[in-house]
């Protein structure tokens, strides 16, 4: 739906232009004095932080303030939706602030509508997008903004046990579930890949490359986890919807089902020795906690709220969830709090008598994955520029390693470096770096936790790295990089020889998708044998989009699958890879 003028009209507004160019200039060193705030944010973290959150669509408790300037009950709903889908992810739900300015009364009021228009409308260069001149916001748009952000935010509900508990559903019954696998797939060897537009994932048999079934799943449908077993598949959607997907079924499905709250991104289930297949949790953005459920009907037990203290000895309202990952030291579970930068360790074997330790690292924690060892869980605090480090066996800070701009590992990529011995790496949205961190404290102390080496990639932009322990390929994506040269193409690292320059694989070429969708072409994942990698090949829901399947070994493009069921893929999870955290 297009709600918003593409071309703007700027005779109003460009008596302020002047204004606004000097205000721009001044922004820049504001920004950089901001307690908490990121700095310059590239293109490509913008795009990546403007998906619209689902909490446009929740009915919310709206208050007023008298000394703001006046709004219709119509105006305010318009205004609320648009913030929710265009703002929210930045600046915050309660406008508090997150990686963009807190926008609250107190701040806006003061500064009034005029210099909050320019600010909507011209943006400035810390990374406030320009919403007039490009083309997104009408004039008047930018008036109900600038209005709209002087009133108190509007709070949505919270969620509780028994909220969760009203939307479950468990389609199949344990009781009536198989005693066995009743199908002849390499269950091993299935991709969960989301279809993110759909609602849907698709279980893709990676030995056949056949579609095995597609599940309906959430909004906006973000990630897959694997229960320890393997037979369980879970998939969270943005609108926190959980699906438990049974992969023993004759035709895996849907077994149970849960909301777990309004907007969510992450989910993971417990691995440690004796715990396998029996806890699940999930993380929400809003409200601002995780939930721990039983793994086989997500009957949800105990919610722990991360609202409190960050780093710096300051109250944050809403802390969203990020990452989530199952030790496998002990049985605990890792909770990435962005806003916080606290890292809570979560003992799960007495949900009654709950035991958390939280960590301190960097604010603005988001994704990451353990070193090879699968002891030290390695972080990215993204607008902080830094990678955390825990020791899961020592439940103690071992590092926060300074890195390029915007850290974006996924999971991460572990291999063994020629020079430095073992090795995790990670890419990023801000710059072209790809920072290689040495891993290993007991035999190689020297380079552990330090930036061993730094590699060149294409650019910005960059989304996911992956390798895998049979291969000495490092493929490296820049899905958000403004090239399109450079967002439809990957850059592949010999690892024996990493001083070589990366050969550049056109990825989207390969598809031969015949329309002008984007083609993004998004996160690569090795099927188990670590012999192929397959990349999405991503456009917009009324574009072609595709997956590329690349062999390994002559890094050339060996199979396509363009089934038109494969709408907006993103995400894909190979079975035995992520259910072992292989990468
Ligand atoms: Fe993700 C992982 C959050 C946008 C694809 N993403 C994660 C994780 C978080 C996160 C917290 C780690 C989960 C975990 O390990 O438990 N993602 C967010 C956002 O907040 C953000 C920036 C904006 C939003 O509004 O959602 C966002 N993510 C995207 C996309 O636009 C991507 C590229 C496409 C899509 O499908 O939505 C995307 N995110 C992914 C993928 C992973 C992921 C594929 C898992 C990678 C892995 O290898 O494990």
């Amino acid at each position: 739906m297009k709600m918003f003028m593409r071309k703007s009209k700027l005779a109003p507004l460009t008596a302020v232009l002047t204004t606004a160019m000097l205000l721009g200039a001044a922004t820049a060193a504001q920004a950089q004095q901001d307690k908490g705030h990121p700095g310059q944010v590239t293109p490509a973290e913008q795009a990546f932080q403007g998906a619209p959150s689902p909490l446009a669509k929740e009915p919310m408790y709206q208050a007023t303030n008298p000394k703001a300037p006046p709004m219709t009950q119509a105006e305010f709903d318009r205004a609320r939706q648009i913030y929710f889908e265009r703002c929210a992810g930045c600046h915050g739900v309660l406008r508090k602030g997150a990686t963009g300015k807190a926008l609250t009364p107190d701040l806006t009021v003061p500064k009034g509508t005029d210099y909050l228009k320019v600010f909507i409308g011209y943006g400035s260069p810390a990374g406030m997008p320009n919403w007039l001149t490009s083309g997104d916001f009408d004039e008047k748009t930018v008036d109900l903004m600038a209005r709209y952000i002087q009133h108190d935010a509007p709070t949505p509900p919270e969620y509780s046990l028994e909220d969760m508990e009203k939307t479950r559903k468990e389609y199949v019954p344990v009781a009536q579930r198989p005693k066995k696998k009743m199908n002849n797939y390499n269950i091993s060897n299935i991709f969960s890949v989301t279809l993110r537009d759909s609602g849907e994932v698709a279980l893709i048999d990676g030995d056949t490359k056949e579609i095995i079934n597609i599940v309906k799943t959430g909004y906006a449908v973000h990630i897959s986890r694997l229960s320890a077993s393997g037979r369980y598949l879970y998939v969270i959607g943005r609108d926190a919807r959980l699906n438990l997907i049974d992969l023993w079924m004759e035709k895996p499905d849907n077994v149970a089902e849960m909301k777990i709250g309004l907007e969510a991104r992450s989910v993971e289930t417990s691995k440690f020795k004796g715990w396998e297949d029996k806890i699940a949790i999930a993380g929400t953005y809003w409200p601002p906690q995780f939930v721990l459920m039983d793994g086989d009907t997500l009957k949800p037990r105990k919610i722990v709220s991360t609202r409190g203290m960050t780093v710096d000895g300051e109250y944050h309202p809403e802390p969203r969830v990020a990452a989530i990952v199952a030790s496998h030291q002990k049985p605990e579970f890792l909770v990435n709090a962005k806003e916080t930068g606290k890292i809570w360790m979560v003992d799960y074997t007495d949900l009654e008598n709950l035991k958390t330790t939280q960590i301190n690292s960097a604010k603005f924690l988001h994704d990451g994955g353990f070193d090879s060892t699968r002891r030290y869980f390695l972080t990215a605090a993204n607008a902080s520029d830094k990678i955390a480090v825990v020791d899961t066996k020592t439940s103690k800070l071992a590092a926060l390693i300074p890195v390029g701009k915007i850290p974006h590992p996924g999971r991460g990529a572990n291999f063994k470096h020629p020079n430095f011995g073992p090795v995790w790496a990670t890419s990023g949205l801000g710059d072209e770096s790809i920072a290689i961190i040495g891993t290993d404290p007991a035999k190689n102390k020297a380079n552990a936790w330090k930036v061993v080496q730094s590699l060149k990639g294409q650019g910005g932009g960059s989304l996911f790295i992956k390798t895998h322990p049979k291969s000495t390929n490092l493929w490296v994506d820049t899905t958000l990089n403004p090239d399109p040269k450079i967002s439809q193409s990957v850059a592949v690292f010999d690892i024996r020889d990493l001083n070589k320059a990366p050969q550049i694989i056109d990825i989207a070429a390969c598809a031969k998708l015949d329309d002008d969708g984007a083609k993004r072409v998004v996160q690569p994942e090795y099927n188990q044998k670590g012999d192929e990698v397959w990349f999405s090949v991503w456009s917009a829901m009324n574009k072609k989009s595709a997956i590329v399947i690349v062999d390994d070994k002559t890094r050339t493009c060996k199979t396509v699958l363009n089934d038109k069921r494969l709408v907006t893929p993103t995400g894909k999870f190979n079975v035995y890879n992520t259910m072992h955290d292989v990468y």
